[in-house]
């Protein structure tokens, strides 16, 4: 027992020096490793400029951004027909200044939507909007986004349902995600559309659930080009099937992406708990790289003070912006092409 806990010590050890901080002249840049692919995170404007560190970072590591909340309907269409693009202009413009492109997110979702989008409303009532809401958005941006989240999170935790039991499934029944996509299509045809969701990572029910779901979507000649794997993940359990459930979905001829990466310590960040997270994060990097048709990597926020995850420490830099073990594996993972 003893032998076994020397052990691991040592193991975590050598983990974290394999990871440890090279001297600032060599600091990787992880979005010219990850070429051709692209690295990214989730932005968000309460931090952009106000921080000077976070702010600097997203200038020069990475290739692709998400807008965290500023394009979530209960922002950007508070009240019906009255759309405010304020923040989410600022992001697409700051993108843009630093050559970066975004990850649109998102439309259909039963979350952050406005009050006004409710239970009340009937099927009608609720298509026309939804057609409007993302015919209005598309076209405002019309040229500047590389892919949207047009589908987030419809498929059920409950493994004896395929899909969410939300307002849309209520009101549009399944048709909601062939619909959201059409309407996508027709308003923009370049970008990549997108199907969004959380554990989905290996294979198990609920990426069962969404293959079903994604092979009748392309049989019926629906538009979809890609899904996105986003990642939240707890230490120590990146799935061993990912790579296999990945591919799969590739075979139905669509890109991936890993959309929303984090690892969560689950508790105080030590030594050990590093090493593993570095461990982990290099995991579903490397995972990403043997997949062809996988075009990006985004991590759900930069540094652990701005995550939505308090206290978690589940991403790449720490609260002073200082890069964890996680940030050189990412670039160790990007390295080995
Ligand atoms: O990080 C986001 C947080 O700031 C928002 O309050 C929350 C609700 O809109 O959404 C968080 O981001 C979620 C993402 O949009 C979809 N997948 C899960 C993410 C974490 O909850």
């Amino acid at each position: 027992m003893m032998l076994t806990k020397v052990l691991y010590y040592l193991l975590s050890i050598t983990l974290l020096k394999a990871y440890a901080s090279p001297s600032p002249s060599t600091t990787p840049v992880l979005r010219d490793l990850a070429e051709p692919r692209f690295f990214g995170a989730a932005l968000n404007t309460t931090f952009l400029f106000a921080d000077k560190k976070y702010t600097q970072l997203a200038r020069t590591q990475f290739s692709i951004f998400t807008p965290e909340d500023e394009m979530k309907w209960g922002e950007i269409e508070p009240v019906q027909n009255v759309f405010d693009f304020t923040r989410a202009d600022e992001i697409v413009n700051f993108a843009e200044s630093v050559g970066a492109k975004i990850r649109g997110h998102n439309f259909l979702w039963e979350t952050h939507l406005p009050p006004w989008v409710n239970e009340s409303l009937s099927a009608t009532e609720i298509d026309r909007p939804l057609k409007h809401h993302i015919t209005t958005i598309m076209q405002h941006y019309k040229g500047r986004v590389y892919a949207w989240d047009v589908v987030n999170e419809p498929i059920s935790d409950d493994p004896n349902a395929t899909f969410r039991d939300d307002i849309w499934t209520h009101k549009l029944g399944q048709e909601s995600v062939a619909k959201a996509l059409t309407y996508a299509r027709e308003a923009d045809p370049v970008p990549k559309l997108y199907i969004n969701d959380y554990n989905i990572e290996g294979i198990n029910a609920k990426s069962n659930s969404l293959y079903e779901v994604v092979k009748s979507l392309k049989q019926d000649g629906i538009p979809l080009d890609a899904i996105g794997f986003q990642s939240h993940i707890t230490l120590g359990q990146v799935p061993s099937s990912m790579q296999e459930n990945l591919q799969r979905f590739v075979d139905l001829d669509l890109d991936v992406a890993i959309t929303e990466l984090d690892i969560n310590l689950l508790g105080p960040a030590n030594e050990t708990a590093l090493a593993q997270q570095a461990e982990d994060y290099h995991s579903v990097v490397s995972t990403c790289m043997e997949i062809e048709r996988c075009v990006s990597v985004t991590v759900w926020g930069i540094s652990d003070d701005h995550s939505w995850i308090p206290n978690g420490e589940v991403l790449p830099w720490d609260g002073n912006k200082n890069p964890k073990p996680a940030f050189f594996a990412i670039g160790d993972a990007f390295k080995r092409k």
